[in-house]
C-alpha cells in the first residue's frame, strides 16, 4: 500500500479545511439554509479534537477500535462503551454498522474526536431497537478513534535513522540485541525494554517474535533507529495478549538496534600496518598489546590506557578470550588492529556481570606494542645448541649422585643466563622449571637420580608444558 506521507497529508488537510471555512463565511447564510433542510436526511459530523499528526484515516474496509458514548437528541444515555470498558472493534462501510456509523467514522484518524449525528433512516429507523431506542430516533454518537488497519495491510518502516556506517544489514537467522518502546496506535505505552534496562536479544527471522517483528527487524543496520508499525495479524491477532495489548491492536514498535551477529560469524579484522612488517605473531609467542573495547553502539568496556600499560599474554596459551587469540596472530610490532568478536568467540550468552552484556558483540582497537618469539609448540624450554653429554654431572654440583632442585633449578637459570636454552616467554621461570624437575623426579622423592634422568632424557628437554 502506497501511503501519502503524513506531511504532505496534513498540508491537503489544511488546505481543504481553509477552502471550506472560507466558504461557509462567505455563503453561510445559504449554507446554514441549506444544512437545516438537510440535517434530517444526513449523517453530521463535527470533529471537536484532532491530533496533531495524522498519517492515515478511515476507509471502507478498514478494521477499528473506538470508544463511543451514544445518546438520543436528548441527551439520554443509551450505550457506552466505556462502561463497558472495552473499545468497539469492528469493520467499517461495509454493513457492519449501522448505516449512518458505516459513513460517520470514515475519514477519521487515529485520536481524533468526532460527534455524529445520525437521522432515524440511517440508525434505527421506525423500529428502534429494544428498550433503549425509540422509534424515529436520532441518534449522536460522540466517538473517539484508538486503532486503525486493514487486514490488507503489510508492516510499516517509519522514521528511520541510519548509522553513517553500516557494512552489513541484517538477515534471518542473525541474532540481535536492541531496545524497543512499545506503545498501541493512540500512543499507549505497553511495555519498553529501557525499563527492564537490558536489551531484547533474540534470534530474527525464525519465529521466535511476532511475525511482523521477524520482517521488521530484517535489513536493519547496527545502530539503526526505525519506527515498526505492525498490523494484529502480524502481531497478536484477534485475542491481544496479557492485560495491555488488547484484541486487534496495532503495535508501534520504536526500535534501536545495539548489535547483532550470525552463529557462523568469525572475527572481523581491519588491520592497519606499518612500513615494515615482517616479523608475525604465531601462537607461543609473548605479546604485549594495548587496547581499548566498547560495544558495537560504542558505550565503553575497557581500556589498557586507563592503566598507563600493556595487556601482556602468551598467544595460545588461553589466556584471553578465543576471538582475542585469533584476532591478535599474524600482526607485527606497531600494527594496529580494529577487531570485532562476535559473542560464542568472547563472553558468550553469559557475558560478564556488571561489564559485558550477554551475547553481546565487541569491539577492540589493538596496537601491538612487543613480542617476543615462543617456543615451539609444546614446549617450555629449548636449547639453543647442542646438549651437553655430561648433563646430569654437571648439574650435580656437590656431586652425590643426586640431583636436588636448587641444582637443578640453578643449573636451568645459568644455561637461559649463557644464552644456551631458552624458556617459554610470558611465563614464571621458577614455575616451569618446578615443573620440569617434577617431571623428572619420577618416583617423587624430591631429587633426580642418573637412572631417572635417563628414563627422562628424550623427553627432558619438551613437553614440559604447564
Ligand atoms: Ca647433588
Ligand atoms: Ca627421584
Amino acid at each position: 500500500m502506497k501511503r501519502v506521507s503524513s506531511s504532505r497529508r496534513t498540508v491537503l488537510q489544511l488546505r481543504l479545511q481553509k477552502a471550506s471555512l472560507s466558504l461557509s463565511s462567505r455563503y453561510s447564510r445559504r449554507l446554514i439554509s441549506r444544512n437545516s433542510t438537510l440535517s434530517e436526511d444526513k449523517v453530521q459530523i463535527k470533529t471537536y479534537h484532532k491530533p496533531e499528526s495524522c498519517g492515515r484515516t478511515v476507509q471502507v474496509s478498514d478494521y477499528i477500535r473506538y470508544h463511543y458514548n451514544g445518546t438520543l437528541l436528548d441527551g439520554t444515555l443509551f450505550d457506552s462503551s466505556h462502561t463497558r470498558m472495552r473499545t468497539y472493534d469492528t469493520y467499517v462501510g461495509i454493513g457492519w454498522l449501522i448505516a449512518g456509523m458505516d459513513q460517520g467514522l470514515l475519514g477519521m484518524c487515529v485520536g481524533e474526536k468526532r460527534i455524529i449525528t445520525l437521522p432515524p433512516f440511517l440508525g434505527y429507523g421506525e423500529n428502534g431497537d429494544g428498550s433503549d431506542i425509540p422509534a424515529q430516533a436520532s441518534l449522536v454518537f460522540d466517538v473517539v478513534l484508538l486503532d486503525l488497519h486493514n487486514p490488507k495491510d503489510e508492516i510499516t518502516v517509519e522514521a528511520q535513522s541510519l548509522p553513517d556506517h553500516c557494512p552489513r544489514k541484517s538477515v534471518v537467522g542473525d541474532f540481535m540485541r536492541y531496545h524497543y518502546n512499545g506503545s498501541l496506535l493512540d500512543g499507549t505505552f505497553f511495555d519498553s525494554s529501557y525499563s527492564r534496562n537490558r536489551t531484547y536479544d533474540t534470534y530474527i527471522g525464525k519465529g521466535y517474535v511476532i511475525a511482523g517483528m521477524d520482517q521488521g527487524l530484517l535489513g536493519v543496520c547496527v545502530g539503526e533507529r526505525r519506527r515498526i508499525v505492525i498490523p494484529p495479524h502480524l502481531a497478536y491477532g484477534e485475542e491481544g495478549t496479557g492485560t495491555k495489548i488488547p484484541g486487534s491492536a496495532v503495535l508501534v514498535f520504536d526500535v534501536h538496534i545495539i548489535d547483532f551477529h550470525n552463529p557462523s560469524d568469525t572475527v572481523e579484522i581491519t588491520s592497519v600496518k606499518p612500513e615494515n612488517c615482517s616479523n608475525n605473531t604465531k601462537r607461543g609467542d609473548f605479546v604485549k598489546y594495548h587496547y581499548n573495547a566498547t560495544l558495537m553502539d560504542g558505550t565503553y568496556i575497557g581500556s589498557t590506557h586507563t592503566f598507563g600499560k600493556t595487556y601482556d599474554v602468551v598467544l595460545g596459551a588461553g589466556q584471553v578470550v578465543i576471538g582475542m587469540e585469533q584476532g591478535l596472530i599474524g600482526m607485527c610490532v606497531g600494527e594496529k588492529r580494529k577487531l570485532v568478536i562476535p559473542p560464542h568467540l568472547a563472553y558468550g550468552e553469559r557475558g560478564v556481570d556488571g561489564e559485558v552484556p550477554g551475547s553481546a558483540v565487541l569491539v577492540f582497537d589493538v596496537e601491538l606494542v612487543d613480542l617476543e618469539e615462543g617456543l615451539p609448540e609444546g614446549y617450555m624450554f629449548v636449547w639453543n645448541s647442542d646438549v651437553t653429554p655430561n648433563l646430569f654431572s654437571e648439574m650435580d654440583k656437590n656431586k652425590d649422585a643426586q640431583v636436588d632442585a636448587t641444582e637443578f633449578s640453578d643449573y636451568i637459570l645459568q644455561q637461559v643466563k649463557e644464552g644456551k636454552g631458552r624458556l617459554a616467554p610470558g611465563f614464571d621461570p621458577q614455575r616451569i622449571i618446578e615443573n620440569m624437575y617434577d617431571n623428572q623426579d619420577r618416583n617423587k622423592d624430591g631429587r633426580i637420580t642418573e637412572d631417572e634422568f635417563k628414563l627422562k632424557a628424550d623427553e627432558a628437554a619438551a613437553h614440559d608444558e604447564l
